[in-house]
């Protein structure tokens, strides 16, 4: 082994019946998250969004260079000012820039270029992938892995929002480098998502057609 400094690593010796059960039910809870695009205006402590953003910078990356920024927004004038743009750049999305087969695919999940959502909720964390940075975010050193690494780093975000009993949306408008502009980030960094963050809305619904899920035979194989 190279010399370098290393800590003591264990965990919990669990029997194996526990570890099966413990994987079963985090599986059950994390298949109760949906994509949900009703949000009541209702407040979310801020305390969730900065412990769901801990996980989210707890995730494995390339060589520990942790490429991310998430900016938390909570202003209505900014949600107002990211509404408007998102919703100027899904205009020209919806009214031609997609392809007819894109907009065929999305016909069942019901979107159009209204995204009230991103006003209404009480939180977006915008996503930023760091392209140069390393840990001191110096602004040269090169980043490695970067869009699996934020990739991740969403997952976990979105699964401990989950736990915490909130619902999100992963919002994707296209392009997006207004977001970089309102929430004041550097040219090297990339906006990747706008996580929305809430309680759902009385009433709300989501779309049947993404309770279809492959089934493990299709997803995987074994080797
Ligand atoms: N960004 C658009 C379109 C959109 C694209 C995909 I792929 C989705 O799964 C959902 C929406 C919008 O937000 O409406």
């Amino acid at each position: 082994m190279r010399d370098h400094d290393t800590v003591p690593y264990s965990l919990p010796d669990l029997p194996d019946e526990d570890r099966i059960a413990r994987a079963r039910a985090l599986r059950d809870r994390l298949k109760q998250r949906r994509s949900c695009r009703y949000f009541s205006d209702r407040a979310v402590p801020r305390a969730i969004i900065e412990a769901a953003i801990e996980a989210a910078g707890s995730a494995p990356n390339g060589a520990n260079h942790q490429p991310w920024h998430f900016a938390g927004v909570s202003s209505p004038d900014k949600k107002r000012a990211i509404r408007e743009a998102a919703e100027a750049e899904e205009r020209n999305f919806y009214a031609g820039k997609a392809s007819g087969e894109w907009l065929d695919a999305l016909a069942p999940l019901g979107t159009d270029a209204d995204k009230p959502f991103l006003e209404t909720a009480p939180w977006l964390i915008v996503v930023f992938a760091q392209r140069k940075g390393g840990i001191e975010e110096d602004g040269t050193t090169q980043n490695y892995y970067v869009n699996e690494s934020v990739g991740i780093a969403c997952g976990m975000l979105i699964a401990t929002l989950h736990e915490a009993g909130l619902a999100t949306l992963t919002h994707t408008p296209s392009p997006m480098g207004f977001l970089r502009d309102l929430c004041g980030r550097p040219d090297r960094e990339k906006p990747l998502m706008v996580v929305v963050v809430g309680h759902p809305a009385q009433g709300a619904t989501v779309p049947a057609h993404a309770l279809r899920k492959k089934p493990l035979e299709q997803i995987s194989s074994w080797l």
